[in-house]
């Protein structure tokens, strides 16, 4: 058959990120011997203007569509990414009579929501292998696709085929040849890094997230040896920048150990980055490995200070970890960015005022601290039980598409707004998620391109700030 896969992601905040899952879900049917295109919306100025020729020209019996965010996560400035599919599916239905299958992190958080809202014909929640391929196989021989795990079909889903997922497979980590399947040029122009996926699923049952979900539940761990064989492929082609977007990197702490030191011991030299270190697995040990590895910055997602806001998040780890981590991050040489959600449940007023003195007394100057206001209600999370029992979130929350963020009631937002910009305006290294006043990201890019900067970009934020101000330009 022929397949046609559509990245749609063209979102460029806080960076730029490569569509990997949309190229693994293309690899993976070029793998099954089908005649594969991928077509990414990225730096399309009309990505209508792309679709119509492509269809009219490769006639795909089959389209992919690569969701990967359903909206900014964003309370003060939301956006609904979810909107821009629509166009596109209205160009598909009119212009072939393609089999349209969706997929991609924000399918897999609400597949059936997905397949209401867009009238598309397959939503596939977890990995595209090896669902995907089997869908494929079916639809090739005329047959109907019933039970495949992870497969949603519009209009056929039972009771409870909602939380059907593909579960992990060793395909889970594909290693795609990126080159291949995207506009390499305009995305190492814009400074993108290779994402490595070496894990799926997670230990944590933090109340609000999804990222268990995303996988399909459930634990594997991609062999060290491959990650590492993978890093050195990429580094053959001539790729320098890797990120690792497992949904913790720590966790276990001894595959993280592992794949630090064999990269080290390879002499492999290349930068990397993680966003997501917990500060429960974490110490002098790991960090020093990171930096034999190449680390170039790391984010911690402690998320509060505050032992009663960690307890409401269950995030499994308490204040004290949090000061530990701080010690071993001010003790170590890699940049780290700090990412707290403000407004939790269990918050107050007193929780706030001793997460922001933890950001200002234990938090390195020049690394950055960012605040998110509200946390984003995801459908099936222990959120979204409080947050309808709290009488936060209505009752018929159209499935979610829209996002709905949770405030504590012991909160008032309007002052929760107001303390965090009053605190961001102080320091240069506090940043607030959709301040509209400073919009980093874009800023520093062009900045950092132009300098010929070395990711990650956000290290210089400080300065930029303090520069910025000076000049009087932003907040
Ligand atoms: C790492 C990460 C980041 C990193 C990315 C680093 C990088 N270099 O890529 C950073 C920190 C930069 C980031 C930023 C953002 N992120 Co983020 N991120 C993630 C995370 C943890 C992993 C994403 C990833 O790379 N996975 C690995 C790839 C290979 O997997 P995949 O894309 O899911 O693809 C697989 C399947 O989905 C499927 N598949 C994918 N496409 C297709 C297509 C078809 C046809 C089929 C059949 C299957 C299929 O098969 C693939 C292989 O198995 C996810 C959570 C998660 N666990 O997924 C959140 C997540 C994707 N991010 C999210 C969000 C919101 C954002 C931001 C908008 C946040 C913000 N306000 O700034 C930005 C957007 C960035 C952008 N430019 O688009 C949300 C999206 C949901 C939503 N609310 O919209 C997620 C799901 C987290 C969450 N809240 O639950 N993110």
């Amino acid at each position: 058959m022929k397949v046609l896969i559509i990245s749609v992601n063209r979102n460029r905040l806080p960076t730029l990120v490569l569509p990997a899952g949309a190229c693994m879900a293309a690899e993976a049917a070029s793998d099954s011997g089908h005649e594969t295109r991928l077509i990414d919306f990225m730096f399309e100025r009309s990505p209508a203007l792309r679709l119509e020729p492509e269809l009219k020209d490769f006639q795909p019996d089959v389209v992919g569509i690569s969701v990967r965010n359903i909206d900014n996560n964003d309370i003060q400035s939301p956006v609904l990414f979810a909107e821009e599919l629509l166009p596109a599916m209205k160009i598909i239905r009119e212009r072939s009579s393609a089999v349209v299958v969706l997929g991609g992190p924000a399918i897999s958080i609400m597949p059936e929501v997905f397949l209401n809202y867009t009238n598309a014909d397959f939503a596939i929640a977890g990995n595209a292998d090896p669902a995907f391929s089997r869908l494929l196989e079916k639809l090739a021989g005329k047959e109907t696709p019933q039970n495949i795990p992870g497969v949603h079909e519009r209009g056929k889903s039972g009771k409870g085929k909602g939380m059907d997922r593909t579960g992990p497979s060793p395909y889970s980590f594909r290693f795609p040849d990126f080159r291949a399947w995207v506009d390499w040029r305009e995305y190492r122009s814009s400074m993108v890094s290779i994402p490595l996926k070496t894990k799926t699923g997670c230990e944590f049952q933090c109340v609000y997230c999804t990222y268990d979900t995303i996988d399909g539940g459930g634990r594997v761990l991609c062999d060290p040896a491959i990650v590492v064989e993978a890093v050195g492929k990429y580094s053959r082609h001539g790729f320098k920048n890797f990120e690792f977007v497992d949904n913790v990197f720590n966790s276990p702490y001894s595959h993280a150990m592992d794949v630090c030191e064999g990269i080290a011991r390879s002499g492999i030299r290349a930068g990397f980055e993680c966003m997501d270190v917990n500060p429960l697995h974490f110490d002098g040990a790991l960090l020093g490995a990171m930096e034999r590895a190449g680390f170039k910055g790391i984010g911690i997602t402690i998320e509060s200070a505050s032992d009663p806001v960690l307890q409401g998040f269950k995030k499994g780890f308490a204040s004290v970890h949090a000061r530990k981590a701080a010690e071993t991050i001010r003790r170590g040489r890699i940049p780290c960015m700090w990412f707290f959600m403000m407004g939790g449940p269990g918050e107050t007023r007193e929780t706030v005022e001793e997460t922001l003195s933890f950001a200002r007394e234990r938090i390195r100057p020049g690394d950055p601290a960012y605040f998110t206001i509200g946390i984003r209600i995801y459908p099936g999370t222990a959120l979204e039980l409080l947050a309808r029992d709290q009488g936060i979130l209505a009752e018929n929350a159209g499935g979610l598409l829209r996002p709905a963020f949770y405030v504590s009631p012991e909160l008032d937002k309007a002052w929760l707004a107001r303390r965090m910009k009053e605190e961001a305006s102080r320091r240069m290294n506090f940043l607030i998620a959709g301040e509209s006043g400073f919009a980093p990201s874009p800023w520093v890019l062009s900045l950092g391109r132009t300098l010929r900067m070395k990711p990650p970009l956000w290290r210089h934020i400080r300065p930029l700030r303090m520069g910025m101000r000076l000049l009087r330009i932003g907040g």
